[in-house]
């Protein structure tokens, strides 16, 4: 069946948009021309404590980078999201949150949500937590997750979310960089009516840290009621710290430019990065575009289906909806269990207005066929959304047409934990769709597209993606690590902020993204360095030298292709692959597992100068092989032949 490459805005959504296209034009051109009016009048979205006189104080010249929004102003994040709700919707619901197994379920009303971000606000005071200190929040996708990021925002600590799915050595690297005194987490976590043992992980974590641990307490939230390990004077139980305390507690006056949270994401070299995001343009940009992106009208019900552990939670399951009123839906479960219905079940149960997802999930339910959305209604779904990587137009026709029942505009939207909140996007009452394209920048975002020289090309063009100006949402710091920022983001084109993304420009203006540019692979929507999988592969006794490359998944878009030579003496075998694949999904995460191990006896391809060809690699992971191009720089070509005869993806 051939599908149109072009969806007009339909009438129904033009009806009921906050943003036609005519809106768009105006807004956009404003918000690039006078950029300090423009934000000046969307900071006012926000409740300041100190209204703020400053709006834009930027520069991306290399050596002197600096990104300050409304920085004389003083707010509270958590204030925004709770206390100046409550006297329209105390009563209404902030999360209707769905348990792993259905029927298992609650409901937490505005209300609730205050009194208990206050009571842990105070717990975590009566610990010594105080503003500027640094809390690692190591939890499931349960309404305590919210709690506590919002009541660290209360108080003025600063919070480092570790995605519940990452090893004890994952959490204790991320707990080391920033220093934290206090871990948040449960007993255990529930995914797929799978636990994974969350407190176990953090005492191996910080026992692993031994004298470099900076931890003084852990508080555990009793979820799965499974029996742990508990650490006198230093473990303390959540419902035993907050059963005491104060339903108030005044909110910490925060300056704009004061540190909101810390989010570790992976980067083209080895150690993880600390992106920094501060208080006031990180919050007007999420509720900005969670308002206009999703369209979001008051009574809607909003499902973000992300994790909190990454920035999408961050900025479209916290601080976006909640900053606008929002009742969301919050899943602790996949999209798979018990059945491949759940999503739909979840949409017509809650008669979900709003759903937000990634093109893997959608992936691993269009391989099913109709099978997810039979029998489902579905009616109640007026916008889909997209994140996390390029989404191919089949999926994206599925999306359309079984979802959303070809009635729904589906907004693909491009951004980064670097960019705090979406950047390229479609609006869902201006912008005609084409099925693959994030379409066109948000107001005050001035994307470019350069050749590898810096140059700027107008038009049609492809290349890579940068953004030439600051918007509030954006990163300030690498924490502790300001070069490692402006080497990262601002030494490769002068001037520019740089994406790590390549894209194309259309005869339309519309971008379409095409992946990563540099060493980063995009799993499942979940970003992962090359180098950081390498590293773990060669500190295993098995292996002298691994080379990690991405090759396209039908489901997870990229899967992980291994190359590793055996120490010598080793004799690879079946066992030893098993025991590789293993081993990365201890150290690293679930989701770092190799698909793909190839053994590689004789060597990796290299230059003279001793670099691997991670070129030639990608081809034979992509089973490519015939289109190697150059290797006569090779110091050994006959590697390649082998590595060939032996490739492991052959469609
Ligand atoms: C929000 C998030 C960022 C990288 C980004 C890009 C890829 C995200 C995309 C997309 C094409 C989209 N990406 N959304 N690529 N179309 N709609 O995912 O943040 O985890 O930091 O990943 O994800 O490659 O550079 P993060």
């Amino acid at each position: 069946m051939s599908h149109p490459s072009l969806y007009p805005v339909s009438a129904k959504a033009k009806t009921r948009t906050h943003i036609t296209d005519d809106v768009y034009q105006e807004m956009y051109r404003q918000s690039v021309e006078q950029p300090e009016a423009f934000w000046a009048e969307q900071g006012k979205r926000l409740d300041w404590i100190t209204p703020f006189n400053k709006v834009k104080d930027t520069s991306f010249e290399l050596g002197n980078v600096k990104v300050n929004w409304f920085s004389d102003g003083t707010l509270n994040a958590s204030y925004n999201c709770l206390d100046r709700h409550l006297a329209k919707r105390a009563s209404q619901v902030a999360f209707y949150w769905e348990g792993d197994e259905p029927g298992v379920q609650k409901t937490v009303t505005y209300q609730q949500l205050y009194d208990q971000v206050c009571q842990l606000a105070n717990g975590m005071k009566s610990l010594g937590i105080k503003k500027g200190d640094r809390v690692t929040i190591y939890l499931p996708m349960i309404p305590e997750a919210a709690v506590a990021l919002l009541a660290c925002a209360r108080i003025g600590a600063v919070h480092s979310v570790v995605f519940a799915g990452f090893s004890p050595d994952a959490l204790g690297s991320r707990i080391v960089d920033c220093d934290s005194k206090l871990v948040i987490t449960s007993d255990q976590a529930l995914r797929g009516n799978r636990a994974t043992h969350l407190k176990d992980n953090t005492d191996a974590a910080l026992g692993h840290l031994g004298e470099s641990n900076p931890v003084q307490n852990v508080i555990v939230v009793k979820h799965v009621g499974k029996n742990i390990d508990f650490h006198n004077g230093r473990d303390i139980w959540y419902h035993e710290l907050v059963a005491s305390q104060s339903k108030t507690c005044e909110p910490e006056p925060m300056n704009a430019e004061d540190p909101l949270f810390i989010l570790y994401t992976s980067g083209s070299t080895g150690k993880p990065k600390g992106v920094l995001h501060t208080t006031g343009g990180y919050l007007v940009y999420a509720a900005m575009t969670h308002q206009y992106v999703f369209d979001y009208h008051d009574g809607d019900i909003y499902w973000c289906a992300a994790d909190v552990g990454w920035v999408t939670g961050h900025s479209y399951i916290i601080y976006g909806p909640l900053a606008n009123g929002a009742s969301s839906v919050m899943f602790e479960g996949v999209p798979t269990y018990p059945s491949v219905k759940r999503i739909a079940q979840i949409v017509d149960k809650y008669q979900v207005n709003i759903l937000y997802t990634a093109p893997t999930a959608i992936r691993a339910l269009m391989a099913h066929g109709d099978a997810p959305v039979e029998g489902a209604d579905l009616s109640s779904l007026k916008i889909l959304g997209s994140v996390g990587e390029p989404i191919n137009p089949e999926a994206w026709n599925w999306y359309y047409e079984k979802v959303g029942s070809s009635q729904c505009p589906i907004v693909d939207t491009w951004w980064q934990t670097e960019t705090g909140g979406i950047l390229i996007t479609p609006l869902p009452g201006a912008t005609a769709l084409k099925p693959g394209s994030a379409t066109r920048p948000f107001f005050g975002i001035k994307p470019a597209i350069v050749d590898n020289e810096g140059n700027q090309r107008d038009g049609v063009a492809e290349g890579n993606l940068v953004i030439l100006d600051s918007w509030p949402g954006q990163m300030r710091t690498l924490y502790g690590d300001h070069d490692r920022f402006e080497q990262t983001y601002f030494s490769t084109y002068a001037g520019m902020y740089f994406t790590g993304d390549g894209a194309r420009r259309d005869e339309d203006g519309y971008y379409w993204l095409t992946g990563r540019v540099d060493d980063v692979l995009n799993i499942s929507g979940h970003r992962l360095g090359t180098a950081e999988i390498e590293s773990c592969l060669v500190a295993h006794d098995a292996v002298a030298e691994a080379a990690v490359v991405g090759y396209p998944h039908d489901i997870k878009g990229q899967g992980i292709y291994v190359y590793v030579t055996p120490r010598v003496g080793v004799e690879p075998s079946d066992e030893l692959t098993k025991a590789i694949r293993a081993w990365v999904r201890e150290e690293i995460s679930p989701i770092a597992t190799p698909d793909l191990v190839q053994w590689a006896p004789a060597g990796l391809p290299k230059t003279r100068s001793g670099k691997i060809m991670r070129r030639i690699l990608r081809k034979i992971a992509a089973n490519e092989h015939d289109q190697l191009g150059d290797i006569s720089t090779l110091a050994d070509p006959s590697v390649v032949d082998i590595l060939v005869n032996n490739r492991l993806n052959r469609k």
